[in-house]
C-alpha cells in the first residue's frame, strides 16, 4: 500500500467538517493510518510551505494555516496513493474543482480549500515525518 499526507486546513476544522472530510475519505476506501491536531506557528508553516519561497501568496497561506488547529493525517490506498488522494479532493481551486469532490463541495476559496495533499510520494514521505517524525 501506498501512503500520503492529508491536512484539514483551518477553515474546515473552524467549520466542523473533521468529521465529514474522514467520512468521504473512508467511504472511499482510504485508510486513515494516522491522525493528530495540532496549531502551526507561522514559522513553522513556512517551514512546510518551503517550496512556495518567493510566490506572492506565501504570507498570506502561512498565516492562515496558523489562524487555527489543523488535522493532519496520514492516508493509506493501494496503488499510487498521492494521485489518487489529489484526485480525490480536486482542483487546488475549488470553484475548478470536479463536483463531488471535497473541495467543490467544501471549500471556501483558492487559500481556504478545505484540504492539503501531497504532491508526489517523495514529498508524501517528507511530509508524513514533518507531522509525524
Ligand atoms: P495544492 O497542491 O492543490 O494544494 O496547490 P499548490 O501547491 O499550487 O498551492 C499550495 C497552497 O497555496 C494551496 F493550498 C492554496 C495556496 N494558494 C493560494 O493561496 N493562492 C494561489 O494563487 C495558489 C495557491
Amino acid at each position: 500500500m501506498g501512503r500520503t499526507l492529508v491536512i484539514i486546513k483551518p477553515d474546515a476544522v473552524e467549520r466542523h467538517l473533521i468529521g465529514e472530510i474522514i467520512k468521504r475519505f473512508e467511504t472511499a476506501g482510504f485508510i486513515v493510518d494516522g491522525i493528530k491536531m495540532l496549531r502551526l506557528r507561522p514559522e513553522d508553516a513556512r517551514r512546510f510551505y518551503a517550496v512556495h519561497e518567493g510566490k506572492p501568496f506565501l504570507n498570506e497561506l502561512c498565516e492562515y494555516m496558523s489562524s487555527g488547529p489543523i488535522v493532519p493525517m496520514i492516508i493509506k490506498s493501494d496503488g499510487e496513493t498521492f494521485a489518487r488522494v489529489r484526485k480525490f479532493i480536486g482542483a487546488t481551486d475549488p470553484a475548478k474543482a470536479e463536483p463531488g469532490t471535497i473541495r467543490r463541495d467544501l471549500a471556501i476559496n483558492m487559500t481556504k480549500n478545505s484540504v492539503h495533499a501531497s504532491d508526489s510520494s517523495e514529498n508524501a514521505e517528507i511530509e508524513i515525518k514533518f507531522f509525524f517524525g
